[in-house]
C-alpha cells in the first residue's frame, strides 16, 4: 500500500491541499466575472491566470462545476469539420487536448481511437470526400475510405448489403479522441483555483447591472446573483444550454433555441470496439470508453425545452438504429441514460466573442459540439478579456454574423443527427 494512503488513512487531520480551496464570501468586487463554471467557463479562468497573470477572477456556478453539458457529453474530440474556419479552430483545440494530462498533471484519460463517419448514399460519399479534401488543405489526418477498406478498418460493423442503410464508405479522421469529461472540468478547475481564482459553486446569476443604457446597450458594471450584488470589470457569458435566458437579463437576444440532446451508456464489456462510428443517416454514434461502456447518442429531442429529462421514446429510437450496425449487441444491457440543454445556432456554429453590452463577452452557441473546443475557448477567451484583442481563431465566431448573413455553415459536419 503506498505510504501516504496508509499515512492518511490513519489520522484525522488531513495535510493534502483541497484540489479547490474555498473561496468563501464573494468578494465586493471582480476585474472579470465568468457566469458559468463548465468547462468554457473554468478554462478560461485557468488560462487568464497561467497566460496573463490575471487571477482577481470569480467564476460563477448555479450548481456544481462540470454539472451542466461539460459532465454530461460523450466526450468526442475531431477536427474534421467543413468550413476553413472551423477546421483551424478545433485543430487548435485538438492540440491543446493532447497536452493537458502534462498541465494538469492528472491524467484525463485522452484515448485517440479513430473517428468514422459513416456514409450510406453517394451524396454522402460526396460530403465526406469534400471534408477529407478541406481538412487535408489544412494539414488535418482525414480521408475518405470505401467500404473494402472500412470493412478491415472497423470489422465489428454489419457491412450487409439488403438492409436499409448499407455502408458504401467513411470519413476516417485518424486523430479522432475521447477523453474524461469530469477530469477535465476538474483540471480546469483545480489549476485556476490554486492559482488565486475564486470559484463559487450554487452561485446562480439573477441579473447584470448596466450602466449608461439610454439609447444604446450600455456597459456593464456589475452581477446580480443569489448572494448579492458584485462589481464586476469585465463579465464573460458561458452558460450553454441557458445561454438565451441569461444574455436577455443582460438586454440583448441571440440566435439560438435550447433542445435536450440525450445519451446512454451500456454495462461494461470487454474491449472489442476501438473506433468512435458516426452514422449520421442512421442518427447513431458509438464509443467504447476506457472503462468499457459503451457510449451511445443520437439525435438532439423534436422540441425546445429547459430541461434534462430522460425519455424511453430516445432509447428506443437509438436502440433500433444501433442493432443495424452492430446486431450482436442486442442482449447487452443499458447502465445510464442522461440528457443535457444544447443551445443550437441556425448555421451550427459558436457564437464568440463581443456583444452590444460594452465589457460584455460571449462564449454560446455550442450545442452538440462544444466539449472538444473547451482548450482553444479558454486560450482565446482569456486572451481577449486579458488583452481587449479578438484573435483571428474567433473573429468568425461573432454574433455580429448574423446580422451581416456571413453564417458558418458546419451543419454537414455535426455528429448528432438534427
Ligand atoms: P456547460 O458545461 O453546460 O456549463 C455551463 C454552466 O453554466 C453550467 O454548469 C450551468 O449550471 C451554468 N449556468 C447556467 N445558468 C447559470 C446562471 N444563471 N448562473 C450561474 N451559472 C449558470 N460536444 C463535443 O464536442 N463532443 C461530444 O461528444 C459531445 N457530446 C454531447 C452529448 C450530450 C448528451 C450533450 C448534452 C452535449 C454534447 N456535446 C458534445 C456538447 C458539449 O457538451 C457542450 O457544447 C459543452 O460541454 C459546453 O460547455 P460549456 O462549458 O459551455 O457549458
Ligand atoms: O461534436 O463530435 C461531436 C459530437 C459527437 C456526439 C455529440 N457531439
Amino acid at each position: 500500500m503506498p505510504f501516504a494512503l496508509l499515512k492518511h488513512g490513519l489520522t484525522r487531520r488531513r495535510s493534502v491541499p483541497d484540489a479547490f480551496p474555498e473561496p468563501g464570501d464573494l468578494k465586493d468586487s471582480y476585474d472579470i466575472v465568468i457566469v458559468g463554471g463548465g468547462g468554457h467557463g473554468l478554462a478560461t479562468a485557468y488560462y487568464l491566470a497561467v497566460d496573463h497573470g490575471i487571477t482577481d477572477v470569480a467564476v460563477l456556478e448555479r450548481g456544481y462545476i462540470g454539472g451542466g453539458n461539460t459532465g454530461r457529453n460523450t466526450a468526442i474530440i475531431r477536427s474534421n469539420y467543413l468550413t476553413p474556419e472551423g477546421v483551424k479552430f478545433y485543430d487548435e483545440s485538438v492540440r491543446l487536448y493532447k497536452d493537458l494530462s502534462n498541465d494538469f498533471d492528472m491524467n484525463i484519460l485522452y484515448s485517440e481511437r479513430g473517428h468514422y463517419t459513416l456514409a450510406h448514399t453517394d451524396s454522402a460519399i460526396r460530403t465526406m470526400r469534400w471534408r477529407a479534401e478541406v481538412n487535408k488543405h489544412f494539414g488535418i489526418e482525414s480521408e475518405l475510405v470505401m467500404r473494402d477498406d472500412l470493412q478491415k478498418m472497423v470489422p465489428q460493423l454489419d457491412y450487409s448489403e439488403d438492409v436499409r442503410y448499407p455502408i458504401l464508405g467513411a470519413l476516417y479522421h485518424a486523430p479522432g479522441a475521447i477523453a474524461r469529461h469530469d477530469a477535465v472540468a476538474w483540471g480546469y478547475g483545480a489549476g485556476a483555483a490554486r492559482r488565486g481564482v475564486h470559484i463559487h459553486q450554487n452561485t446562480e446569476v439573477t441579473g447584470f447591472e448596466i450602466s449608461g443604457a439610454n439609447g444604446h446597450a450600455g456597459r456593464v458594471t456589475g452581477v446580480k446573483t443569489n448572494r448579492g450584488t458584485i462589481r464586476a470589470g469585465k463579465v464573460l457569458q458561458a452558460v450553454a444550454g441557458m445561454s438565451g435566458e441569461v444574455a436577455a437579463m443582460a438586454g440583448f437576444r441571440l440566435p439560438l433555441k435550447t433542445v435536450p440532446l440525450q445519451a446512454c451508456v451500456s454495462q461494461p464489456l470487454k474491449p472489442f470496439l476501438d473506433a468512435i462510428v458516426v452514422s449520421g443517416s442512421l442518427h447513431v454514434y458509438v464509443s467504447q470508453s476506457s472503462r468499457g461502456e459503451l457510449v451511445m447518442g443520437g439525435s438532439t429531442d423534436p422540441y425546445g425545452v429547459y430541461m434534462t429529462r430522460s425519455t424511453l421514446d430516445f432509447k428506443e429510437g437509438l436502440m433500433m438504429h444501433l442493432l443495424e450496425l452492430l446486431p450482436f449487441i442486442s442482449e447487452v444491457k443499458l447502465l445510464r441514460q442522461w440528457a443535457g440543454m444544447t443551445d443550437m445556432t441556425p448555421d451550427f456554429a459558436p457564437i464568440m466573442g463581443e456583444t452590444p453590452v460594452d465589457n460584455y463577452y460571449i462564449d454560446a452557441g455550442w450545442g452538440t459540439w462544444g466539449f472538444k473546443a473547451t482548450p482553444v475557448c479558454g486560450k482565446e477567451n482569456a486572451r481577449m478579456l486579458a488583452t481587449g484583442e479578438v484573435g483571428d481563431l474567433i473573429q468568425p465566431f461573432a454574433l455580429q454574423r448574423y446580422h451581416d448573413f456571413n453564417l458558418v455553415g458546419e451543419k454537414g459536419a455535426a455528429s448528432v443527427g438534427h
